[in-house]
């Protein structure tokens, strides 16, 4: 089967999801195209079935904005002619949904009909894609949409609140591919670069936007530091990285918290983790908090959206009310105090984590591409 995949290339969740079930499909045999404006951050070539088309934007006087879905969707023509492909999977409904069904509608002039499986990844649906100036759009698309997904059930009743769907939606979780991602040897793992041997190390990973509320994961850290012998490590880059230094100069723990820029290395930076802080504003599903738990590092992380279906309250993390810093504080505390029960959280989450492996996931998304096939 030749199955084309649309996403951001860059550092988001959605982006590397797309990037990881391509390479896994490619692996299984399946001749997998990406077509996307750039090389996606996380894909390499090592398989002959991985295949990437760049998106070329042209530009002329009169655009204030250079029109991407026109491009995008003239690209996905020309490409699911020339290779004879057999499904187009999209990820993140704007622009993607809407350009796949602007391509479907030309291919079927031309005797083609090409199925779209689009998978709804979280602020496309929350944040920006209900917005009224998008809402009409980003409906139209799902409902004409051969086959939609969500990443979790809070992501589907979402998306059946704010639009009017008459389609079918269906669940599946995003995954963890365990034996393809561990990017470090354990004596690798080496923590006493950063830290002294009685310090603990406590991580968020985002591209702190102000949905991840970053102000938060400092508050909580800087009263777990006041207990608990620790460093912050803050990973990416974004927004509310100015503030994110003005408060932690504030607070005078500049020497306690390290700034590390966006990484290929999350999975490097996890394996010597003992806690990962995640207090969204909103998370359809947090796939990084995923990714903390499969590096066995338990979650402290806010109760909004999806985060409950991936962190269990009390067994693989902590989860509070957003805003509720001194409860985020309260309960990693209460983990990283006692290092039996540390490693006892560390094993949960691990173990939690195992539901959401690639071969518990992948043919969900092979058996629905069988059926939009017949
Ligand atoms: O929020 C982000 O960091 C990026 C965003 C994206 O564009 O990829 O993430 C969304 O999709 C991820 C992959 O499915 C989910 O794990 C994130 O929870 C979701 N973000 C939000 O809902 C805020």
């Amino acid at each position: 089967m030749k199955i084309g995949i649309v996403c951001y290339p860059t550092y988001g969740g959605s982006g590397v999801l797309a990037t990881e079930l391509g390479m896994a499909l490619a692996r299984k045999g399946y001749d997998v195209h990406f077509i996307t404006s750039h090389l996606p951050v996380k894909l390499n070539f090592i398989n002959p079935n991985l295949h990437f088309h760049e998106v070329f934007m042209e530009d002329y006087p009169l655009f204030q904005y250079q029109p991407y879905e026109l491009a995008l969707s003239s690209k996905l023509v020309q490409v699911v002619e020339k290779y004879s492909l057999d499904i187009l999977h999209v990820h993140y409904a704007i622009p993607h949904a809407y350009a796949a069904y602007m391509a479907k509608q030309m291919l079927k002039q031309k005797g083609i009909d090409i199925p779209i499986v689009t998978t709804l990844h979280g602020t496309d649906i929350t944040l920006v894609g209900s917005h009224p100036v998008y809402k009409a759009a980003v409906e139209f698309s799902i409902n004409n949409s051969d086959v939609v997904t969500t990443v979790s059930e809070s992501l589907r009743s979402d998306t059946l609140r704010l639009f009017n769907i008459y389609n079918k939606i269906e669940v599946i979780y995003n995954f963890i591919d365990f034996e393809h991602q561990k990017e470090w040897d354990d004596d690798e793992c080496v923590r006493e670069t950063l830290v002294s041997k009685d310090e603990k190390i406590i991580s968020h990973i985002s591209n702190l936007r102000p949905v991840k509320r970053i102000l938060d994961v400092i508050q909580v850290f800087d009263k777990i530091q006041k207990k608990i012998p620790s460093k912050l490590l803050l990973v990416g880059e974004g927004p509310d990285k100015a503030k994110a230094d003005l408060l932690v100069k504030k607070l005078g723990i500049k020497d306690k918290v390290i700034f590390l820029g966006n990484s290929d290395e999350v999975r490097k930076i996890l394996c010597f983790t003992d806690l990962f802080l995640l207090p969204s504003e909103t998370e359809s599903f947090g796939l990084v908090a995923l990714e903390a738990m499969a590096a066995r590092t338990p979650v402290i992380s806010s109760n909004t959206g999806g985060l409950p279906e991936v962190n269990l309250h009390g067994k693989t993390g902590f989860l509070s009310d957003v805003g509720d810093v001194d409860d985020m504080a309260k309960n990693a505390i209460y983990i990283l105090e006692d290092d039996k029960r540390l490693e006892a959280f560390k094993d949960n989450a691990y173990a939690y984590a195992q539901k959401f492996s690639i071969e518990n996931i992948l043919p969900k998304y092979e058996k629905l591409y069988q059926l939009c096939m017949h």
